[in-house]
């Protein structure tokens, strides 16, 4: 009992009580659970085209998707990519994919081919949907797979146009039985505390519990009348999860914007009567700061809500000062590996800075990072959090999700981060080495493996150099082989030739003799992040 008490110890719990969690439903039925109510009322409107579907036309249109699919022989367990911006069908093919049984994997659409081609193969996808602009990426990297089943939404020769998938008669919805609590629902990729991306196995049941935490009257407060912008993607789990998958199962509208440009989104706020905006630092910054604001009605904005990446307390004050009609500015975080939310901030007591409180049915410690002994009130160390919504595993990837989930199911998240008396958390800083562009994850391992790709380069470590307006700026030391000439501009040319543009290293290079590492070869990121406060010092 002793012992017992002992690992109790300073294991932080929520103050409201668990929720039940369905155990039966897959993650689209769960989401669907509402919808006939919903009816004819919008459920997703595109701010660029216009074009838009009521929550009838959602479920019966995913239906119809899911039988089309079970024509061309998709079979329960196959993984369906998708490669699109955000638009108003994201949501029809991927419920249409879950209602077959099918594992949906979805990609940044911002990916060069051979980004995706790595996805598509650590992923097994046997399908694919892109747009007409992506399709001649999406072509390629399947080519290096050998498949062929490319769907689009447009025209384009030689691909089925979803058009044609949405004619479907509907006659052959497949009768799948889904066991939630094993199958995969969806696989979002992410490098996790160290290496290169992985594929995070998200079960049905892991996303149902997370919308069940969720969404309890003190945390997500979406409802029928909510109007939510939707310019996070929807290939990342907080674009797919927390805003388009429970934006639809709230019954809300969502507005989506496939692209980020500042007055038309400012215009989008003030043209759709936006009520809930989801953002990141850096729009929140923008909200806060930038002149253009004034020139736009905002006053419907109740709600502004960060993730995935850290907010300055400062900027949270200054965009409250600014819009005096927003109610809270609250924070969300999480990590995809947990399905993907763990803490939210609670509808009262908004303090300005903390990520909020743990959610539900999950249990939250923060350990010393020497000892892993769990810590008391305002003190840093990693944070570990247990539950339902902690993912399966890395896909056929042993090793690294026995380095991320312990023997006692605690997941470590790589982040730093205290708790105040309340119970009310504050990330301070990763330890893992994730660097994150305005919200964007970007691995450290994927750069490095590049660089030392090029001819001309020995080794190389990638940091993250901390910017107010975007988070980190990737930056790489670069160890020269002898005898060769290579330049800062050679090394930015390679790396933007072989990369999406937010990978680009914009926290510069930097030439070094020699890499610093641990006996065991691992790169001492530290080390070089004080050199690097020691050299902006100078
Ligand atoms: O794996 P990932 O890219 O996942 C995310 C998820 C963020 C979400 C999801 C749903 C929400 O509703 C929401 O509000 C936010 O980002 O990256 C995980 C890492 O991002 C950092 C932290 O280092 C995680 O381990 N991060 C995420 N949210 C925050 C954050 C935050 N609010 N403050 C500081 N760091």
């Amino acid at each position: 009992e002793n012992k017992n008490n002992e690992e109790e110890k300073n294991v932080i719990r929520s103050k409201n009580p668990d929720v039940e969690i369905p155990d039966n439903l897959s993650w689209n039925e769960y989401i669907f659970q509402d919808f006939d109510e919903y009816a004819d009322r919008e459920a997703i409107r595109d701010s660029i085209s216009d074009r838009s579907y009521s929550y009838r036309q959602i479920k019966d249109l995913s239906r119809t998707i899911s039988s089309a699919l079970n024509k061309r022989g998709f079979k329960k367990g196959d993984v369906f990519a998708m490669f699109l911006p955000n638009l108003p069908e994201f949501p029809i093919i991927y419920f249409g994919v879950l209602k077959a049984g099918g594992v949906v994997t979805a990609a940044n659409p911002l990916f060069t081919t051979e980004e995706l081609a790595k996805q598509l193969k650590l992923a097994d996808a046997k399908w694919i949907l892109t747009v007409p602009q992506l399709v001649h990426r999406a072509k390629e990297a399947m080519q290096d797979l050998g498949r062929e089943n490319v769907f689009v939404i447009g025209d384009v020769d030689g691909c089925e146009s979803l058009s044609v998938l949405l004619q479907d008669d509907g006659s052959s919805v497949p009768d799948v039985t889904v066991n939630p609590k094993e199958d995969i629902a969806v696989l979002p990729f992410s490098s996790g505390t160290t290496g290169q991306p992985k594929g995070v196995m998200l079960t049905h049941y892991n996303l149902v519990s997370c919308g069940s935490i969720m969404r309890t009257e003190d945390f997500l407060s979406f409802s029928e009348t909510t109007v939510l912008l939707a310019f996070l993607p929807f290939f990342h789990v907080y674009g797919m999860v927390a805003i388009m998958s429970m934006g639809l199962h709230c019954g809300s509208t969502i507005i989506t914007m496939s692209r980020f440009e500042r007055d038309k989104f400012l215009h989008a706020l003030e043209n759709y009567e936006v009520t809930h905006l989801p953002a990141v630092p850096p729009v929140v910054f923008l909200l806060a700061k930038h002149p253009s604001v004034d020139n736009f009605d905002l006053s419907y904005l109740t709600e502004v809500t960060n993730g995935a990446a850290p907010l300055g307390k400062q900027v949270s004050k200054a965009l409250m000062d600014r819009l005096p009609l927003l109610s809270s500015v609250r924070q969300g975080y999480g990590m995809t590996e947990l399905s993907p939310v763990c803490h939210m901030t609670p509808a009262e007591n908004n303090k300005h800075g903390s990520v909020g409180c743990i959610l539900p049915n999950l249990r939250c410690k923060v350990v010393d990072v020497e000892t892993g002994e769990a810590l008391g009130p305002g003190r840093d160390g990693e944070i570990c959090v247990q539950g339902p919504t902690v993912m399966k595993g890395y896909l056929n990837n042993p090793e690294a999700t026995t380095q991320t989930i312990d023997n006692d199911g605690w997941l470590h998240t790589g982040d730093i981060g205290h708790y105040d008396e309340d119970e009310h958390f504050f990330i301070v800083d990763r330890v893992k080495e994730l660097i994150k562009y305005k919200g964007y994850q970007v691995p450290p391992a994927e750069l490095e493996a590049l660089l030392i790709s090029h001819p001309a380069i020995e080794d190389a470590a990638v940091i993250g150099v901390p910017d107010a307006e975007e988070g980190e700026l990737p930056m790489a030391f670069v160890v020269r082989k002898a005898d060769v000439t290579l330049t800062e501009k050679d090394v930015h040319v390679f790396v933007d030739e072989n990369v999406a543009a937010y990978k680009k290293l914009r926290g510069g290079v930097e030439f070094i003799d020699e890499i610093p590492k641990s006996l065991s070869g691992k790169i001492l990121r530290r080390e070089l992040k004080d050199r690097l406060k020691k050299l902006s010092k100078v």
